[in-house]
């Protein structure tokens, strides 16, 4: 299919710092993807022509990071059959707990996979989204199979102290 497998949106520049970690963690899976700033309420629009087309665009695979007001999520989903993994940062008032639990707490009907706050999440929803692309895609298979090998080995026996 043409076009990125993964589109990474966030609400804000200031979300790059977490939402890089998703990106980094594709690009050492030799994933493709497009990474664009789309915020539900500053750029209402963009939100709609963003995911009303994605699927067309050829996107299989959303990642959608927020903070503060961290409807994005949800609001992408509710206009796309593809699977949404959303990401909450960690806000400042609240240390990303709001942003947690508006992103996890979706009605039945809309799902949003909902992934760890921070960069843990963001990782994660990367791993995610390459999971679910590695199921018609033996190649890419054996790349995140090497990923956890990798990790694997890098854990070692006995802990150091130094670190
Ligand atoms: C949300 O509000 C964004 O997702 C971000 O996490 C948060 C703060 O945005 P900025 O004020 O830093 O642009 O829209």
């Amino acid at each position: 299919m043409a076009g990125f497998p993964i589109a990474i949106i966030m609400g804000s520049q200031s979300d790059w710092a977490t939402m890089r970690h998703a990106a980094e963690t594709l690009d050492a899976l030799g994933i493709a993807y497009d990474a664009r700033i789309v915020s539900a309420h500053r750029t209402p629009d963009r939100l709609y022509d963003f995911a009303r087309s994605a699927k067309a665009e050829g996107f299989q695979v959303i990642i959608a990071g927020a903070g503060g007001a961290a409807h994005l999520p949800g609001m992408t989903a509710a206009m796309t059959p593809l699977p949404v993994f959303g990401v909450p940062v960690e806000s400042k008032a609240l240390s990303g707990q709001d942003s947690l639990l508006s992103i996890v707490q979706m009605p039945a009907g809309i799902p949003v996979g909902t992934l760890a706050i921070g960069r843990a999440g963001a990782v994660n929803a990367a791993l995610l989204a390459a999971a679910v692309l590695a199921l018609h895609d033996p190649e890419l298979s054996r790349r995140l199979d090497d990923w956890r090998r990798r990790q694997s080995e890098s854990v070692a026996e006995r802990p150091s102290n130094e670190s």
